[in-house]
């Protein structure tokens, strides 16, 4: 296959030598991949037949003034071309960003799983991650409330391992069957396609209403876990119980995750509305300038191992897609880390055409019995089938193995192998038997002998039938500013749905998770609050669920807005940018035009962004240095007024150093100490204030070292109209 992409050898050399440099290339799949790089600077424009063309812009015409004719063949094909660039997008998680990347395990797992990508430290597996949104269109916004998808394709030596997980570890179902109900329910409703990317509509809270096994998934739903930050700060799960089998043939059942090194970082609901306006790519874009600029996504794979006499040891049943096994309960085991290192070439055919799915594994790696898993065993192959047009897909370049393909699969569409003499079927023996069978020494996958058992029967497991034990324990796991976030989030949600029947049956179905959170929810929604709970909180928790216990000391790909305009003070932003930048942080110079500012001691200042392109819910802090004009012109700007506001109300880092302080004094931030003369740096409901000269450096490190927490709650954010 190697040559297939080589179109003449005029492009050839020269495409191999600028691949091999650069960020993040060299990697065995890049190697793969680059002679199917097409760089237009290799050569003329020609037709798909390698004809060179003399004039694109013009059709034949008979006589300048005449009709077009039938034989420009260029003309025809450049039209049919255009006309069939489309194909079907996702029917879920149509909407993604992909990245390349690396894999290496800390050590062997060789006790536990025969797979080859797990045995050595030293072995490096090039990867593709492509993240998505779940119920959007292609071209809908990314910090929509919803579900993402984290798929990662290895390209192993003993071929591809696809974990297709999402960013939260249980699901709204527990077995396939469901499906087409469920993402009918939260898609947009059928008559008018309304809303776009919105769980907030009858359809979808009708069918959780009606379908308590999605409660825990709903509970995590309305969680700030709906609302990434950054695809690089989200964790990811395979969801399902999987199995790993070693070389003795003996198995243990496993669980997935994928941790950030970033920490786990959420927006919040406003914010992530403002954003889906201001910059519907925000997700994808982050990724995307992340890696172009060598902060390279980083995540941990970690596993919870439970061996198979310990299968029934749990209150909940292992094969039940909606539970987790508390990290208390099984700790997690770090095994590996990722690394994306490289962004794609070209969307379509990397990002788009990539066909993920769960039946792609290797030796060592086995399914259970979960029922949701075993579904998608079907769907995700079916699904590729329309999607790309036929069965070469795995052929595409994204999708290729790096382990060789030998098989006598044959045609259909878009066949790329040519594959020589007459052997296509075994047995046989006009090709000597061949290709012969491997033995499970020589490599060869061998199912993992579980006994089956069983009368044939459309029924559930009495011991899937326990649906709120985890809702509650998810909801007593949360900090306080998390249930406020999610109490409002039912209230918004439910509060766009039209038929009352369903806002209150709702509230019967949270009434079993917890009574104070039904009778919140229903007090915002013109629901009579239940009188007393339907089954009682068993007041367990895990603390491990909440991401207010997850790591928070690095800034590091912070974006930061630091706001000036004519007469800023110089040393401040230097302060500012070194204390920032030391941290590995992304501060940006905003004024209200681009260009430069003059600053106060004459000099000038390039400034990054113009205030009014970008937007306070685009950054992670705001900063404003003094310098006595600069300070004025800012306090005049209402935009620049709402820049500080809107953050101050979203909780995050606020600073203002010198004169800048007058700045936060004319906004009147509701609670907040602020520096007077004589005072030290103050730091107060994170916002960092200094008047003093020869403060600035203290002040600009304490500002870094707030921005490490994300996010300040313990504010008076709701008197601001932000
Ligand atoms: Fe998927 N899912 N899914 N899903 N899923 C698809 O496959 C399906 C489920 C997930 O970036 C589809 O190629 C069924 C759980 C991701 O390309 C389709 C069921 C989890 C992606 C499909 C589930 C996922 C998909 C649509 C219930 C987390 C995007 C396009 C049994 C563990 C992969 C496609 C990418 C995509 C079916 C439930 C994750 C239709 C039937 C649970 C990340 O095959």
């Amino acid at each position: 296959m190697a040559a297939d992409g080589a179109q003449g050898p005029e492009q050839d050399g020269q495409r191999r030598d600028e691949g091999a440099g650069g960020k993040g290339r060299g990697d065995a799949k890049d190697r793969q991949l680059e002679p199917l790089r097409d760089r237009p600077e290799d050569g003329p424009l020609t037709t798909d037949f390698g004809t060179r063309v003399d004039d694109t812009d013009n059709a034949l015409h008979a006589g300048e003034r005449g009709p077009t004719l039938m034989e420009d063949f260029h003309f025809r094909e450049k039209i049919t071309r255009f006309d069939h660039e489309r194909i079907p997008e996702r029917v879920v998680h149509a909407r993604g960003a992909g990245a390349y990347g690396v894999f290496r395990p800390y050590e062997s797992l060789a006790e536990f799983t025969r797979a080859d990508f797990l045995q050595d430290p030293d072995r490096e597996t090039p990867v593709f991650v492509r993240f998505s949104t779940v119920a959007g269109s292609r071209g809908s916004a990314d910090t929509v409330r919803d579900v993402r998808g984290f798929a990662t394709k290895f390209y192993t030596r003993e071929g591809n391992y696809d974990l297709v997980g999402n960013n939260f570890p249980v699901f709204f179902i527990q077995d396939a069957i469901k499906f087409p109900d469920f993402v009918h329910a939260v898609k947009p409703e059928p008559h008018h396609e309304m809303p776009q990317a919105a769980s907030a509509h009858d359809t979808f809270w009708d069918f959780v209403s009606l379908q308590p096994e999605a409660t825990h998934m709903v509970m995590w739903l309305m969680s700030d876990r709906s609302l990434p930050r950054s695809y690089r700060m989200m964790q990811g799960f395979g969801v399902h119980t999987f199995r790993f089998v070693n070389a003795q043939g003996r198995g243990t059942f496993v669980k997935f995750h994928w941790r950030p090194v970033l920490g786990t970082h959420s927006l919040i609901w406003e914010e992530a509305q403002t954003i889906a306006g201001k910059d519907p790519d925000f997700n994808r874009r982050d990724l995307w300038e992340a890696i172009d600029r060598g902060d390279y996504p980083e995540f941990e794979l970690a596993v919870q191992l439970v061996p198979e006499e310990d299968e029934h040891r749990f209150d909940f049943d292992l094969l039940d897609a909606t539970k987790i096994i508390p990290e208390e309960t099984v700790p997690l085991r770090p095994i590996g880390r990722m690394v994306l290192n490289r962004n794609p070439d070209n969307f379509f055919a990397e990002t788009e055409q990539v066909a993920f799915h769960t039946a792609h594994v290797v030796p060592g790696i086995d399914f259970t019995n979960d029922p949701l898993l075993q579904g998608r065993n079907f769907s995700y192959l079916d699904t590729q089938l329309i999607r790309l047009g036929g069965p070469n897909f795995e052929q595409l370049p994204v999708n290729r193995a790096l382990a060789t393909v030998r098989n006598n699969h044959r045609d259909g569409y878009g066949q790329h192998r040519i594959h020589p003499g007459p052997g296509s079927y075994s047995p046989n023996t006009v090709a000597g038997g061949c290709p012969v069978m491997a033995s499970p020494d020589a490599g060869a996958y061998v199912h993992y002998q579980e006994r089956v058992d069983g009368a044939k029967i459309r029924k559930r497991s009495p011991s899937f039938s326990d649906h709120y034990s985890q809702a509650t324990l998810f909801w007593n796991s949360m900090a306080s500013w998390e249930r406020e976030h999610i109490v409002a989030a039912f209230r918004f949600e439910l509060g766009k749905v039209d038929r009352m029947p369903i806002r209150r049956r709702m509230v019967e179905v949270l009434n079993h998770v917890d009574h104070e959170l039904a009778r919140e929810v229903a007090a915002g929604i013109g629901v009579p609050p239940p009188a007393g709970p339907a089954t009682r909180n068993h007041g367990r928790s895990s603390p491990a669920l909440s991401m207010a216990t997850g790591p928070s000391e690095s800034i590091a790909t912070r974006k930061i807005a630091i706001l000036v305009a004519d007469g800023v003070a110089e040393a401040d932003v230097s302060a500012l940018r070194s204390a920032l930048a030391a941290g590995g942080a992304t501060p940006e110079v905003l004024a209200a035009h681009d260009g430069e500012v003059r600053t106060e001691d004459g000099g000038s200042l390039p400034v990054d962004r113009a205030m009014p392109t970008m937007a306070s819910v685009l950054y992670d802090a705001v900063c404003v240095p003094g310098g006595a004009d600069s300070a004025r012109a800012l306090a005049a700007d209402g935009l620049a007024g709402h820049y500080v506001t809107e953050a101050f109300k979203h909780g995050k880092a606020v600073a203002a150093l010198g004169a800048g302080v007058a700045v936060l004094r004319g906004l009147g931030l509701p609670g907040v100490r602020l520096a007077e003369e004589g005072d030290d740096v103050v730091d107060d409901h994170g916002v960092i204030t200094t008047v003093d000269a020869g403060r600035e450096h203290g002040a600009a490190e304490s500002f870094a070292g707030i921005i490490a927490f994300h996010r300040h709650w313990d504010r008076d954010r709701d008197r601001v109209p932000a």
